[in-house]
């Protein structure tokens, strides 16, 4: 669709897209918003998009009709894209907007009548197009459903790469196969030392000492990192920190502020979940990899992008970028605007109005999000303090149309000690048609077996189908008594 030449760089631009549509058709259609940088025509079933580690029964298997599409480049245009306007625009928002209207046409050629209901799910960026579609195309959607959403990427990506320079002074090894990399700083034995301690002030928290911590809240005050993790008096041994180590988690955890004081992006909170590899590959490798923040800062979220165009494809100018970021110089420039590109990387890629959504509440739409505690990108606090405001905006009465189910021990959209697989697609269908507003929404862990494929961040010890409720936030899922594995067990409350 919308087939063009670049004027900036002569390449052919098109948003590419598939559209599945079964014999057996709810009468539903779902725009499945995909993840990264897009560049890429997912398939358009509905499945692993939406989420958590993967539904039993994907979208299309539920008989929704779905379109899926890479938001208007080539993976072969990834990351460069960002240079051409309207290939940013495209990503950012527009790729949504043109395609509804089609889809919904098709759909009524394909079937006689266009759909009964629509939704739009997505996770990580598929989320941020869910939440940017209830905000800037509310009248085309009934149900949208956003898990770990990067509400403002733009903003979580300059906080991630601001650390970079922090890690590197305790980092003992720069260069892993060829490749910079940062996880010395904190390898995996000190992460677990890590969660081993919050478990041990934060477990029983919620009644259940079961290796997750529900009350994510009361831990803030309970765990200390610089009290309740031994501090290194001799060298690094997987059994301490380094005072240098402590410092640097206390800041990469803190918010990010601008030398000015202001707020620029929320901190994280504690939780077991540091120990996954997944928080890892955030923390040390996307924050300075040539696929990750590096290029989505420096050509699609700055105005102008930066003139260097070999941190697309050498991963030491991509990681020397991050290194050497100067979060005061460059965080501007994702606000920033000029002839040629008139809207800023801010504008384009966050909700207009994310904490209004008048627009969907009017007309009877409803929100499902779901954020990993353990999250290392987009952080749960950002999502925690968009539902807040959203919250008072409304009076307090955000919950008649927006729900927000943390899962505690997840990491970014999938993983960690955690129970991952959930669906919460049938929660919104059953709220957006029949009214039942989700008070609770079942999680289960993947083990072996498990048909969405084992979870490798399970401990061994965990049973195999152990399954506990998400709770709207605030309220917290807490045991109350029998088979402490299964979640009728749990109620949510305060
Ligand atoms: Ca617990």
């Amino acid at each position: 669709m919308n087939r063009r030449t670049s004027s900036l760089d002569g390449q052919s631009y098109a948003i590419g897209f598939e559209m599945r549509l079964p014999r057996d058709w709810s009468g539903r259609f779902l725009y499945q918003g995909n993840g990264g940088t897009d560049g890429v025509v997912a398939t358009a079933d509905g499945g692993s998009a939406l989420g958590s580690g993967g539904i039993l029964r994907n979208a299309l298997q539920q008989g929704f009709a779905v379109i899926s599409s890479d938001a208007g480049h080539t993976s072969a245009q990834n990351p460069l894209f960002g240079r051409d306007p309207q290939a940013r625009l495209d990503y950012g928002y527009m790729a949504v907007g043109s395609l509804t209207p089609m889809a919904k046409t098709l759909i009524k050629v394909a079937y006689g009548k266009g759909p009964d209901r629509s939704y739009i799910g997505g996770t990580s960026n598929g989320g941020r197009h869910a939440l940017v579609a209830a905000s800037r195309y509310a009248t085309d959607y009934d149900g949208i459903l956003a898990n770990a959403p990067g509400i403002y990427l733009p903003r979580a990506s300059v906080a991630n790469m601001s650390h970079v320079k922090r890690w590197a002074t305790v980092a003992t090894t720069q260069v892993v196969n060829g490749q910079p990399d940062y996880e010395s700083a904190l390898p995996k034995p000190e992460r677990q030392l890590i969660a081993k301690a919050i478990l041990a002030r934060c477990d029983a928290l919620d009644g259940s000492v079961d290796g997750l911590v529900q009350d994510a809240q009361a831990c803030r005050t309970a765990f200390d990192l610089a009290r309740d993790v031994p501090t290194c008096s001799g060298n690094r041994d997987g059994t301490c920190l380094s005072a240098a180590q402590k410092d640097i988690l206390a800041a990469v955890f803190a918010p990010v502020r601008l030398a000015n004081g202001e707020l620029f992006y929320p901190g994280f909170p504690f939780d077991p979940g540091i120990e996954q590899p997944g928080w890892a590959e955030w923390k040390f490798r996307s924050s300075v990899r040539t696929a990750r923040n590096p290029v989505s800062v420096g050509y699609i979220f700055s105005t102008p992008p930066s003139s260097d165009l070999s941190m697309a494809t050498d991963s030491f100018r991509a990681a020397a970028y991050a290194l050497n970021f100067d979060i005061d110089r460059e965080a501007p420039k994702i606000f920033a605007t000029n002839n040629l590109y008139t809207e800023s990387g801010i504008a384009l890629m966050s909700p207009p109005n994310a904490t209004q959504l008048d627009g969907l509440r009017q007309r009877g739409g409803k929100i499902i999000v779901v954020h990993g505690t353990s999250d290392p990108i987009f952080s749960i606090d950002d999502t925690a303090a968009w539902f807040k405001a959203l919250d008072a905006y409304h009076a307090g009465k955000a919950n008649g149309f927006a729900r927000f189910f943390p899962v505690p021990g997840m990491g970014h959209s999938r993983g960690g000690p955690a129970t991952d697989q959930f669906d919460a697609l049938t929660a919104l269908v059953d709220w957006v048609e029949f009214g039942r507003a989700p008070d609770r929404i079942e999680a289960t862990s993947r083990g072996p077996g498990n048909l969405g494929g084992a979870n490798p961040d399970v401990p061994s010890h965990w049973p195999g189908h152990r399954s506990r409720p998400l709770c709207p936030y605030p309220l917290v899922a807490r045991y109350q008594s029998g088979d402490k594995e299964q979640a009728a067990n749990y109620a949510c409350t305060r």
